[in-house]
């Protein structure tokens, strides 16, 4: 392993003003996005849909640091055949992939998954490599509800990420480490505190014996938020303030930086709280977004699937990447939502 240039590439994901895009949907659930817009996922709609974003010049030249892909558009090529790693590339921008293989039930553990995929991972790694990834991600799932999430869930997901981890990093691949405890459930903000925390401190701990790096790694959390279903939710404010003081406890300031995931926030309520969170300030590590979701509910519905629509959806995109660029800067306001509405 060559910590340098891991480190390098690692802080290029979080340079100032920038973050990730996640575009790593595999093909169940880009069809749920795309069956909100009643347009048919199938290779060509999925390749339209994401060249249309990669070939936004000004969000992947100034506000996207890398892109999360799929193993699918990882091969596929643009419809004039350039391959399409080749345009996130061109932009600047760095082309990563997603290499967990998704969840299953955990045995023993009702209501609760343990993602796959660590089997054979090293040769899909030097695979992907070669096409050019330069970082990875691999995306454990922790529920919260009536007495789960389990220690065996936490461990058993804080184990693999670590394992997967290490195995980036032994194959020149940055690891993007992502424990999402899950926003769905009617638990408060305190609770999703303390469920993160735990799970946190639990990554870490692994990471720890399995020798990883931090340097040459990026860590993708969820914020601490109330449950979708919580009648008692958290102002902007409350968020930030709490996310910050959980990363505090739990995040060595050797890793370089921290790419939040979305969880199904509105689009203005993530560029908010990742805007409250950067003008906290003092923080040890850049804090910035890899957002799905959040950074592609706005372009989806613009685009629609229609050719004619391809400019609207690469600028819903484009002031949705520069919204999140500005928030991870601490400079966003909401009037500026309002301005270009
Ligand atoms: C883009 O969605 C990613 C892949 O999800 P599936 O494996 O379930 O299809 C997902 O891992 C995503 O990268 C993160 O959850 C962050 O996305 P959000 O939408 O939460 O910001």
């Amino acid at each position: 392993m060559n910590l340098a240039d891991l480190n390098k590439i690692a802080t290029a994901m979080v340079a100032p003003g920038k973050g990730l895009l996640a575009a790593d949907e595999s093909s169940g659930t880009i069809k749920k996005r795309f069956d909100v817009i009643g347009v048919e996922s199938n290779e060509d709609s999925r390749r339209d849909y994401r060249e249309m974003m990669f070939r936004s010049k000004d969000a992947m030249t100034h506000y996207i640091s890398g892109v999360i892909l799929y193993d699918e558009t990882i091969w596929q090529n643009a419809k004039d055949g350039t391959p399409l790693i080749k345009l996130i590339e061109a932009a600047g921008s760095i082309p990563g992939i997603k290499v967990d293989e998704g969840t299953q039930p955990l045995p023993n553990c009702p209501g609760e998954l343990i993602t796959v995929g660590l089997d054979k991972l090293a040769e899909r790694l030097a695979k992907y490599y070669k096409q050019g990834a330069r970082f990875a991600k691999w995306r454990a799932v922790l529920d919260i509800g009536a007495g789960i999430p389990s220690y065996a869930a936490i461990h058993t997901n804080a184990h693999a990420l670590a394992r997967y981890a290490a195995l980036c990093q032994a194959a020149q691949i940055v690891p993007i480490v992502e424990p999402e405890v899950l926003m769905d459930g009617d638990h408060d903000i305190d609770r999703c505190f303390e469920v993160t925390e735990f799970a946190l401190k639990e990554t870490f701990q692994q990471l720890y014996y399995q020798k990883v790096a931090l340097e040459g790694m990026i860590l993708k959390p969820n914020m601490a938020i109330a449950g979708k279903k919580s009648a008692k939710q958290a102002s902007v404010d409350e968020v930030a303030e709490k996310t910050v003081r959980l990363l505090k406890r739990c995040v060595p300031a050797a890793v370089p930086g921290i790419a939040f995931l979305s969880g199904g926030q509105s689009d203005e309520d993530a560029t908010a709280h990742l805007d409250a969170m950067n003008k906290i300030g003092g923080l040890p590590w850049p804090l910035t977004f890899s957002y799905g979701r959040a950074l592609q509910a706005a372009p989806q519905k613009a685009w629609s699937g229609k050719t004619e629509n391809v400019a609207a959806g690469q600028q819903a995109f484009t002031h949705r990447a520069q919204m999140n660029s500005l928030a991870s800067k601490g400079e966003w306001k909401s009037a500026l939502e309002k301005k270009a509405a």
